[in-house]
């Protein structure tokens, strides 16, 4: 019977039996300490002592999993969940096809699958610690939340992939796990390991194409993970999915209420021209040009995330059947590539073509691929919502080639169209596709915090529901006196 319930008795809470599992009991009591100083010091600054009204998950009941309180966030119960096992689940892909997944780790791919859990670990105190600083700013009380659920429920993915190491890597697990809790986003000596999760999150808008580009990377990786041949990563990162919906939620409704407010007041002030910077600033609210510079910067740093287009790392781990494809199970074919080919995006002589590689090596690209027909969609609900208040300006995803420092593409300038251009043409052009001091110091003018309940600053419009249906006015955080 698969557990579905959550054990509260023990200070971690969890369904994974841990008070019968005393080893591994003890060694993430041990690790809880550290985490608390991590929290306290890199977690969001202030705001400590607040009570947030916050979901803890109670039950992996996919009809039923969390419930709804006021909580100190220091005090949080971060658990160890895993989704409930698939009976007889075979391992879906790779040499390894139809065997019986893998209980434990086999020895072969330890270390495929420690560096994988790791870099997944990795990311998640990362974001916590690039987002620090954003209550001191917050629109609304509402949005404030809305970054705390974000932030613990990333402090509870670090304990996931914690949880495996200390179960599963032994000694070395354990030094890894120091290791997540030393690293820093933005170090110079110790940075966290993938390019985005040391970028800054400034400001509010950034927070929002953040939660929605960089977020749907975690989404996508997670859903090749949730593949895996080794069981329990597959499960703790099936749960972990059900909480990452949220965090595109903020990413997506955030933008497309900035989007409405933009519009609204050059609606209500007779501003006709979304290009016109100048007049739409002076209302107060963040121009559409602005808007895309940041989409431009947030989605060309997200792809980077997937790695190079062609891998022989991504092809291993395949093969190994520890990161399966986007929903695996649902794609008809051996699953196992052995002659497929895919189409993979390259320079040649001066020109991007496309050209036909073997699907095996070719795995990180389609799961970019995957990651930008999800993107897409998003951008055609804002656009609705610019279409419906009656202007002709269109958000788009830039080209994949455009401005990258992983893969194909990164020795090489281009247009957000996909043309190729020189560097003196990039150096003369890149403000007018990337947000430039001036554009970061606009925006941060107008990221002065509404603490008040109800009230929304007003370059963002306020959300159509409230979080756990409760109304408009409703308190979502308690400030400390
Ligand atoms: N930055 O064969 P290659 C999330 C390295 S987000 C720095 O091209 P591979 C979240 C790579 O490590 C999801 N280094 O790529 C979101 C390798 O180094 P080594 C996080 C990079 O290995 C928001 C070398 O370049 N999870 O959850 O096929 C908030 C050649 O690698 C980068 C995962 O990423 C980079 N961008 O794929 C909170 C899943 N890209 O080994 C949380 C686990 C590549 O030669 N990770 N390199 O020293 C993976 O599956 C893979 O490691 C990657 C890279 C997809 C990241
Ligand atoms: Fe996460
Ligand atoms: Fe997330």
């Amino acid at each position: 019977m698969s557990i579905i319930n959550v054990d509260y008795s023990t200070r971690i809470p969890n369904n994974v039996g841990l008070s019968d599992d005393r080893r591994v009991l003890r060694a993430l009591e041990g690790w809880h300490p550290g985490y608390l100083d991590w929290w306290r010091n890199m977690g969001p600054t202030g705001f400590q002592e607040s009570l947030v009204y916050l979901r803890t998950a109670y039950s992996v009941d996919p009809r039923g999993w969390a419930k709804f309180d006021y909580v100190r966030m220091p005090e949080y119960r971060w658990g160890i969940l895993l989704a409930p096992a698939e009976e007889d689940r075979k391992v879906p892909f790779g040499e390894h096809f139809g065997e019986p997944a893998w209980q434990d780790v086999p020895g072969e791919y330890r270390a495929m699958l420690r560096r994988l859990v790791v870099i997944q670990g990795d990311t998640e105190p990362a974001s916590v610690e690039q987002q620090r600083h954003l209550g001191q700013t917050a629109p609304s009380l509402y949005d404030m939340r809305n970054l705390f659920q974000v932030n613990v429920e990333e402090g509870r993915h670090l304990w996931a992939m914690v949880y495996i190491l200390h179960k599963y890597f032994g000694r070395d697990g354990r030094d890894e796990a120091e290791e997540l809790l030393q690293r820093r986003s933005g170090s110079a000596d110790k940075p966290r390991m993938l390019g985005a999760f040391n970028e800054a999150t400034p400001d509010w808008l950034s927070f929002f194409m953040f939660t929605y580009f960089t977020d749907r990377d975690g989404k996508m990786q997670l859903h090749s993970l949730a593949q895996s041949g080794f069981d329990p990563l597959a499960r703790t990162c099936r749960f972990m999915l059900t909480e990452e919906a949220h965090h595109m939620f903020v990413g997506e409704t955030g933008i497309s209420r900035v989007v409405q407010r933009t519009c609204e007041a050059m609606t209500a002030a007779g501003v006709d021209d979304a290009n016109d910077v100048a007049a739409v600033r002076a209302l107060g609210v963040i121009d559409l040009p602005t808007i895309q510079k940041k989409l431009n910067l947030h989605y060309s740093l997200s792809l980077d995330l997937f790695g190079s287009e062609v891998s022989t790392n991504a092809a291993n781990a395949f093969n190994a059947g520890v990161k399966g494809r986007y929903r695996e199970t649902q794609i008809e074919d051996d699953h196992q590539l052995r002659s497929a080919t895919y189409p993979v995006l390259k320079l040649a002589g001066g020109e991007i073509t496309s050209v036909e590689e073997p699907a095996l090596t070719a795995l990180n690209m389609r799961l970019r691929d995957d990651y930008t027909n999800d993107c897409v969609k998003g951008i055609l609900r804002w656009n609705k919502v610019i279409d419906q208040a009656g202007f002709s300006f269109r958000l788009t995803l830039p080209h994949v080639a455009f401005h990258r420092q992983i893969g194909e593409f990164r020795d090489v300038e281009a247009t957000p169209e996909g043309v190729l251009i020189d560097q003196a043409t990039w150096r003369r052009e890149k403000d007018r596709w990337l947000p430039t001091r001036q554009d970061g110091e606009f925006v941060a003018s107008l990221m002065q915090p509404q603490y008040e309940a109800g009230r929304f600053a007003l370059w963002i419009a306020p959300p159509k529901v409230g979080i756990d249906n409760k109304p408009g006015d409703f308190e979502y955080v308690q400030l400390a006196s």
